[in-house]
């Protein structure tokens, strides 16, 4: 069957019809019976997805690709504080395909996770499967994406979380709420450019663009019709929802003349501070305020990003831009110049390599640690673990010529181990007792063979390979310091933990230093987060309690590094007590 024609046809639009949301009253009477609130588990959500081809064009480009319900970006998710989501994929693509929910807890509920040969086998062509999971004590802003090969380029969508209902927001309620999604365009099949890549060993080829809600905006060739335009009242103020889906960059981004003020990171409040530029990476989300001129300016302005590059490699070091447009009142006297004759900003953005900028803007981010809100960093640790974050190599096999550094092929690992993917389920395999010849419960607490970790790179730049993970008994309070490493150049690398958030208590610039740098650390009101950025030539130090049962993926948010090797995973073993326990899988559960 061509799946070119699902649009058309009775069985797609069936299923599309099926697709409902159900957003269960709250149950005022017998809240003023019990007085007991119940909101958690009231509010249901189902949607159904399918994964299937649509033709896009940008840039003068048209191809066919994986999207979810035809949409590109694919469609939001919004729900509250405490929802449940059961969330349908049927796929209908050739590809295998699995969708992560990036940045929520799952707790107890990691089949539902999504990482693929992580938490669940792919889901094959034509199959389908339920997530199911509850959102708890998370509000702001996540996104979807599919976790599997480079299929998340076209597969993504904003998660919106609102408090649970009659829970004000901890700043004035804006006007209006926007997602804004960074993404990148290819004009070729990043499937085949990830795929080439890996068997030549070479960097993969560069994005042609990035995109603002899918669209390149009016820098790039081809593109002025495609550009994303906000439109906005005047003395207003707008909360944006942003979220960097892009495949393998970090980006700065800044409205001209307008001051933004940061309120959420990954779904978790900050104390508000005000900036003109944002510093957002791959696996990171972040809500501010956009307060608008209190009159019309008789102006546009651009809302641009450009990527903050550390690396050595090629890179796509384009601009995407969006307009933001004030809107007339009939009040107003109109204007006599139509919006298109009216002058354009452009924001100063920092220059592409701006590492200082980097770090001052992440010392900026603070928890809002109030008494509603608290942060309740690890005081005491139980496991420490030091773990180096970098580039390698791994040598071209005896008849090939390899586009690696020298002829290798590029890898990426930590303490020096570059993760191979198993060929079945990591938490199946823990859950059902055999984990035997598909994962090594070993993996190394430091790395084996100490170097000046900023200095110098030692001559042999070669990876040791494995699956290896950490076992850590459940409730363990952890501390890990990632350290970078200048092997093939020093770089900003955005590591994201699933199944948890951490705690950024501390952060330096060349290598950390075990008897001084703690006596740094914020343990008072560190940013929560999924995803920090290792600073390029740096080390940051994270804390978490292990309270999640399951397997849980840690990996560079950077998917070239990820395809490279830049990866590994911890597992939770259950507590003691029944709520503390992995829950059963699925039936659904997709098999390898
Ligand atoms: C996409 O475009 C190709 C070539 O123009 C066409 O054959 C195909 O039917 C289109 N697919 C969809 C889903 O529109
Ligand atoms: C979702 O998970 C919950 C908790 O495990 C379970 O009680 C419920 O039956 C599941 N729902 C569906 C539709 O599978
Ligand atoms: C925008 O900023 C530029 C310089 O940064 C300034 O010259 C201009 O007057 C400003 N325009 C508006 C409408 O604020
Ligand atoms: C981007 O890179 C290309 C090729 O390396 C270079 O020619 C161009 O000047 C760069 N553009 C910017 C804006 O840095
Ligand atoms: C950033 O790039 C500029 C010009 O490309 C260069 O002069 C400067 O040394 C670079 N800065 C850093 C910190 O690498
Ligand atoms: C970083 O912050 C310091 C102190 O606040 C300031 O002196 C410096 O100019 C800032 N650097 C950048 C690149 O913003
Ligand atoms: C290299 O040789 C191996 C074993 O003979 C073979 O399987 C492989 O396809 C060859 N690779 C290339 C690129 O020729
Ligand atoms: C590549 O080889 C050159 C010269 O042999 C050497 O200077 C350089 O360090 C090597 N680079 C890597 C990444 O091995
Ligand atoms: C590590 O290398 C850096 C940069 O070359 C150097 O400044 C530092 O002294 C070295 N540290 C040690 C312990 O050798
Ligand atoms: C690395 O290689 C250089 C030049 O080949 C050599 O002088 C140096 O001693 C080597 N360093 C180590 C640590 O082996
Ligand atoms: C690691 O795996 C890569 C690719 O699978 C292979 O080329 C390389 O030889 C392996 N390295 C070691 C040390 O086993
Ligand atoms: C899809 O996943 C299954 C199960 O892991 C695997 O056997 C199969 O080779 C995969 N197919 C493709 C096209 O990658
Ligand atoms: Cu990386």
């Amino acid at each position: 069957m061509g799946f070119s024609l699902l649009p058309s046809s009775p069985a797609f639009l069936a299923v599309f019809l099926l697709s409902f949301v159900t957003w269960c009253l709250h149950p005022e009477p017998i809240l003023a019976i019990t007085r007991h609130y119940k909101f958690d588990v009231c509010v249901m959500f189902f949607r159904s997805n399918i994964v299937m081809l649509q033709n896009v064009t940008r840039l003068c480009h048209t191809k066919s690709m994986v999207t979810v319900n035809g949409k590109f970006p694919g469609p939001r998710i919004v729900a509250r504080e405490g929802d449940r989501l059961l969330i349908k994929v049927t796929n209908h693509v050739q590809n295998n395909i699995s969708i992560h929910w990036h940045g929520i807890r799952q707790l107890r509920s990691g089949w539902a996770d999504g990482p693929a040969y992580i938490t669940q086998c792919p889901i094959k062509t034509g199959q389908s499967y339920v997530y199911n999971y509850t959102i708890v004590g998370q509000r702001g802003t996540l996104f979807w994406h599919a976790h599997i090969s480079w299929l998340r380029s076209s597969l993504y969508g904003p998660i919106i979380i609102l408090p649970k209902l009659g829970t004000p927001y901890p700043f004035a309620k804006p006007y209006k709420e926007v997602p804004i999604i960074f993404g990148e365009w290819f004009n070729a099949d990043p499937e085949a450019i990830i795929n080439q890549a890996m068997q030549t060993g070479g960097g993969p080829n560069v994005s042609d663009a990035y995109t603002i809600n899918g669209l390149p905006g009016p820098l790039y060739n081809c593109s002025a019709k495609d550009t994303f335009k906000l439109k906005v009242k005047p003395g207003k103020t707008y909360l944006l929802r942003m979220i960097n889906a892009a495949l393998n960059d970090e980006l700065f981004f800044g409205i001209a003349n307008h001051t933004l003020t940061v309120v959420d990171v990954d779904a978790i409040y900050v104390k508000p501070f005000d900036t003109d530029t944002l510093l957002i990476t791959p696996g990171q989300t972040t809500n501010v305020l956009l307060k608008t001129k209190p009159h019309h300016p008789n102006a546009n302005f651009f809302m641009s990003a450009i990527p903050y590059m550390t690396g050595q490699g090629t890179f796509d070091n384009s601009t995407v831009s969006g307009i933001l447009e004030y809107e007339y009142s009939h009040k107003t006297i109109q204007s006599s110049r139509s919006p298109k004759k009216l002058p354009l900003y452009k924001p100063n953005l920092p220059p592409l390599n701006d590492t200082s900028f980097a770090a001052n803007f992440t010392s900026k981010l603070r928890s809002l640690a109030s008494a509603e809100f608290p942060a309740n960093v690890p005081q005491k640790v139980d496991r420490q673990f030091f773990f180096t974050v970098g580039l390698g190599t791994n040598p071209c096999s005896k008849n090939q010529t390899c586009k690696g550094p020298n002829g290798t092929r590029f890898a990426a690992s930590i303490n020096n181990l570059s993760f191979v993917m198993p060929t079945t389920a990591l938490l199946q395999a823990h859950h059902f007792g055999q984990s035997n010849g598909v994962y090594n419960p070993i993996f190394p607490i430091s790395p084996l063979i100490p170097f000046n970790y900023t200095g110098t790179p030692p001559n042999n730049t070669m990876v040791r390979n494995g699956t290896k993970l950490v076992v850590l008994p459940f409730n363990t309070s952890v501390e890990l310091i990632m350290q970078d490493t200048s092997i093939l150049g020093a770089e900003s690398h955005p590591l994201h933990l699933h199944g948890f958030n951490f705690f950024v208590v501390g952060q330096g610039f060349g290598n950390f230093d075990p008897k001084k740098d703690p006596k740094n650390f914020n343990l008072a009101d560190p940013v929560e987060r999924n995803t920090v950025g290792v600073p390029s030539g740096g080390w940051v130090a994270i804390r978490f309690l292990a309270d999640n049962p399951g397997v849980w993926f840690m990996h560079c948010h950077l998917e070239v590094h990820t395809s490279w090797g830049l990866k590994m995973a911890w597992v939770v073993l259950d507590g003691k007590l029944p709520n503390q326990k992995l829950l059963p899988p699925p039936a659904d559960l997709p098999k390898c």
